[in-house]
């Protein structure tokens, strides 16, 4: 039993200056605090961020009516204490009091009933089958998260080592290497995206390219298994039934191919949202066609919602799938999405918001659920925040896939 005692709110700002909300939760020998991430590439079926009147609605509802509710709870009783905040809610998604509100309040329900029982945190969330995730960032980007970037949302690349150090220190030499020729060779001009991943007004496949070149050299140079993926956020250039690059217009077969391509011809072993997110059909053909050679991960697809993931299977859509807490709005849907997809076979992935506070609690989902990656970027202090807890916990515990 960890009762909570006092809950408290206040607004924070998030790494893109938006207002977001931290929520403390005390329980009688116990402290959480959390705050939520927000996305600027977000799936149809994600839990909304605020309900109408905004952050200061969820500030107001939090006050009034949370905060007397959830005192004399039990946060360690997670799967109740989500359901009390449904139940609040009344809605069935968040709609409103708020999916960041929900989120934040969840995720520091975990965290004071762990600091009680003094577990850490992904033992508390993954019982005894823990496991350092391979850490994945984003090095070059657009999409909607930056200006005249690449039509392709994210380009991305995974070290794995034994030595989690090892593998940020090595994802964030090649951030550097990637800038480093960018300014030398190209002599064009380079910005910095939402995620911190380099933002360039070259065509997609000048990138893949550029970016199979560099890490081609620092597997060579450093001997360890490098992958290389991409994020397409392919419904942010989906219109009138096309999908729409800088230089061409694809039909939906045309993308089908086009995507079944690069993965055969660069090797990419990580695909997340190949096709527009109705579009069930249309990723179940990747699928069936390189789901042997790379993960084909959902993201907008399935929004961390289990009734999503449940067609995505019937379908076979994919075979691996995003999670992201503030998308469903608590730690137990987010598990029993999680756990649907284990039960099936899915590969599994941890991610980050474009728009992210300091908390680093996916750091521990991440390692508490042992999925194969955590996706939260190279560098940037709300990224690093996770990663170098990442370092720590690998400092209790040893390991990484
Ligand atoms: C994504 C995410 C994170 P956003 O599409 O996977 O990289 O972006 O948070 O903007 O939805
Ligand atoms: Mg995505």
């Amino acid at each position: 039993m960890s009762e909570i005692v006092n809950a408290d709110i206040r607004k924070i700002l998030d790494s893109r200056g938006n207002e977001t909300v931290e929520v403390d939760i005390y329980t009688k020998y116990g402290f959480g605090r959390a705050s939520a991430p927000s996305g600027a590439s977000k799936g149809e079926n994600e839990v909304k961020d605020y309900p109408q009147g905004g952050i200061n609605e969820s500030l107001r509802i939090f006050k009034q009516e949370v905060a007397p509710k959830i005192i004399g709870f039990d946060a360690s009783d997670q799967i109740n204490f989500d359901a009390l905040l449904e139940e609040i809610d009344g809605t069935g998604n968040f709609s409103r009091i708020g999916g960041n509100l929900a989120v934040a309040i969840s995720i520091a329900a975990a965290k004071a009933s762990s600091d009680e029982f003094g577990i850490p945190l992904y033992r508390y969330l993954g019982g005894l089958n823990y496991a350092i995730p391979a850490p994945l960032g984003n090095v070059i980007g657009g999409g909607v998260h930056a200006v005249n970037g690449t039509t392709i949302q994210e380009f991305l690349i995974s070290t794995h080592s034994k030595d989690v150090y090892e593998a940020i220190l090595t994802n964030a030499k090649i951030h550097k290497t990637i800038k480093d020729k960018l300014s030398k060779n190209l002599n064009t001009p380079l910005g910095m995206g939402d995620e911190k991943a380099w933002v360039v007004p070259l065509k997609d496949e000048e990138v893949f390219e550029l970016l199979s070149g560099v890490v081609q050299q620092f597997r060579d140079l450093t001997g360890l298994e490098i992958d290389f993926g991409i994020d397409l956020a392919a419904s942010n250039f989906y219109k009138n039934g096309k999908y729409h690059y800088k230089d061409k217009t694809l039909t939906r077969e045309e993308q089908i191919d086009f995507v079944i391509s690069l993965i055969k011809e660069y090797g990419l072993k990580y695909v997340e949202d190949p096709m527009e997110e109705n579009d069930f059909e249309g990723y179940a053909a990747i699928t069936k066609e390189v789901g042997d050679r790379a993960y084909i991960v959902g993201d907008d697809i399935y929004t961390t919602n289990k009734d999503l993931l449940q067609k995505g299977l019937s379908l076979l859509s994919t075979n691996a799938i995003l999670l992201k807490p503030n998308q469903v709005g608590t730690v137990s849907r987010l598990i029993r999405t999680w756990k649907l997809a284990k039960e099936n076979g899915l590969g599994t992935i941890v991610s980050h918001r474009s728009g992210e506070t300091n908390d680093e609690f996916i750091a521990h989902l991440a390692v508490g659920l042992s999925t194969d990656y955590i996706k939260t970027g190279t560098v940037g202090g709300e990224r690093i925040a996770k990663l170098n807890e990442l370092v720590r916990i690998q400092g209790e515990i040893g390991g990484i896939r």
